[in-house]
């Protein structure tokens, strides 16, 4: 027996794997990022200033100049305040922050000294303390900061492609915004530098996370000007990434759609079951990610809460994201339904945050399941009228069932025909989502003829 667990253990120490309760392997250094399960995405630039969304130079057809000039000299974001933001992430359950650090724009949010990130004119360098008159505030380390203070994993998001660098220019490919490259020199270099940017941002920052983006232009095996960035290009990314910080957690997005990096990365939809491999789906409150002055179209914390549930019961993570105004604040429906998120994840939240998918295969009408070492939750959108829950029976021995609300109260039950059939009080403890635990010995699994 001891030779076995001395044999698996220096298994595990020379292939990195770790065996944990998820249904597939997992690096040791996903162990946080598993278990955290909600997190905040920010996305904030100096497209926030204009308040059209961050696709704004796209959309608009701006010229590099006018935009530099009208929109990004413009950006001055004196009301940020690290501590509020931190503040409701962390208030509404969220264990990690992911905030943009280089959107598409091409702005650094960084006072970087990477020579090429240049204005047009190139007489300054195209980011937040050198090309604005917001002066020298780190806003991303008073992010970090924050987050270090109240147990928060900092993360940065960054975009491979850039609108504003002088060795591409926006193009557009079947009406998707691409950027062609001037030369291949001009590819060369810019991969270089952009290497060096990420390292600034990982020595100054040691983001637990980098989410990539704007690497759509790839072919799979050779780069065309428009479609510059290939596989090769993801692959070696990401091993210049883990030899400079090992720990580090990178998304799928070096190159998306060949298993690269360390999780996928559906967005704005939730797989019909989990993948093969860590995922995590990032959503809008509205339907734009960065500051959108017109756009009023915000769901509901209750969509909000039931999505993050059945994302949590397939396996995945959740990256809800804010987009602050150009001054710093957060616009007020933001943070409201933060706060309603809040409320329901200071009671519930347990049922989530170090929690696993369903142990079914199929899934209930009136809701969801998720697990834990001991506990299995029934998570209830829809009330039974008839005051009884069936749950399939499990092959762990049951020490009790309660709601989550209350857990003085222990409920009766039955276990009959492969069901456990639950005895509720007539009323729903909650609006949105109320949780039945049923307590087990172990973690609960599916019981097996
Ligand atoms: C990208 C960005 O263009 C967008 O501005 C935002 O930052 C978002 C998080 O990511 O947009 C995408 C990326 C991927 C898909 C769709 C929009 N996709 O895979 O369907």
């Amino acid at each position: 027996m001891q030779k076995v667990s001395v044999i698996l253990l220096f298994i595990f120490a020379v292939t990195g794997i770790m065996p944990m309760n998820a249904q597939y392997e997992m690096a040791p250094k996903m162990a946080w990022w598993y278990n955290a399960r909600f997190g905040m995405f920010i996305h904030f630039g100096s497209y926030s200033c204009l308040g059209h969304g961050e696709w704004a130079f796209s959309k608009e057809k701006w010229t590099k100049e006018g935009y530099q000039q009208q929109v990004s000299a413009r950006f001055n974001p004196e009301k940020f305040d690290a501590k509020e933001i931190v503040r409701l992430a962390k208030s509404a359950g969220m264990k990690y922050i992911v905030i943009t650090a280089k959107h598409h724009e091409g702005f650094s949010m960084w006072d970087t000294r990477v020579e090429s990130f240049r204005d047009v004119s190139g007489t300054k360098i195209y980011s937040q303390p050198s090309f604005t008159s917001f002066g020298k505030r780190d806003i991303l380390m008073e992010l970090k900061n924050a987050c270090e203070v109240n147990g928060i994993s900092f993360c940065l998001y960054y975009s491979i492609l850039d609108w504003g660098h002088p060795s591409q220019e926006i193009s557009r490919i079947n009406g998707v915004a691409f950027s062609t490259m001037k030369s291949e020199g001009a590819r060369t270099d810019y991969i270089r530098d952009m290497k060096a940017q990420l390292k600034e941002l990982i020595d100054r920052y040691h983001p637990a996370v980098l989410w990539f983006d704007g690497d759509w232009t790839y072919k799979a095996d050779h780069y065309t000007p428009e479609r510059w960035w290939t596989k090769v290009d993801g692959m070696d990314l990401y091993n210049y990434l883990v030899r400079l910080a090992p720990d580090m957690i990178v998304n799928e997005r070096v190159c998306r759609g060949f298993g690269l990096g360390d999780f996928e990365c559906p967005e704005r939809e939730v797989p019909e079951s989990p993948l093969g491999r860590p995922w995590e789906t990032c959503q809008t409150m509205n339907r734009s990610w960065g500051y959108n002055a017109k756009d009023h179209n915000y769901k509901s914390a209750r969509t909000l809460i039931r999505e993050l549930v059945k994302v949590v019961s397939r396996e995945g993570n959740y990256l809800l994201n804010i987009g602050p105004k150009g001054d710093g604040t957060i616009p007020e429906q933001s943070s409201a339904i933060l706060q309603d998120i809040g409320e329901w994840m200071n009671v519930y939240g347990e049922s989530l945050c170090g929690a696993t998918r369903s142990p079914f295969l199929t899934e209930p009408k009136w809701g969801f399941y998720t697990k834990k070492e001991g506990r299995l939750f029934a998570h209830l959108f829809v009330w039974p009228a008839n005051g009884v829950l069936m749950v399939p029976t499990l092959s762990n021995s049951i020490q009790k069932i309660y709601l989550m609300n209350d857990q003085q109260n222990i409920l009766d039950y039955s276990v009959k025909n492969g069901q456990i059939r639950i005895s509720l009080p007539k009323k729903a403890p909650n609006k949105i989502n109320s949780v039945v635990v049923i307590e087990v010995i172990g973690l609960p699994k599916v019981k097996t003829k």
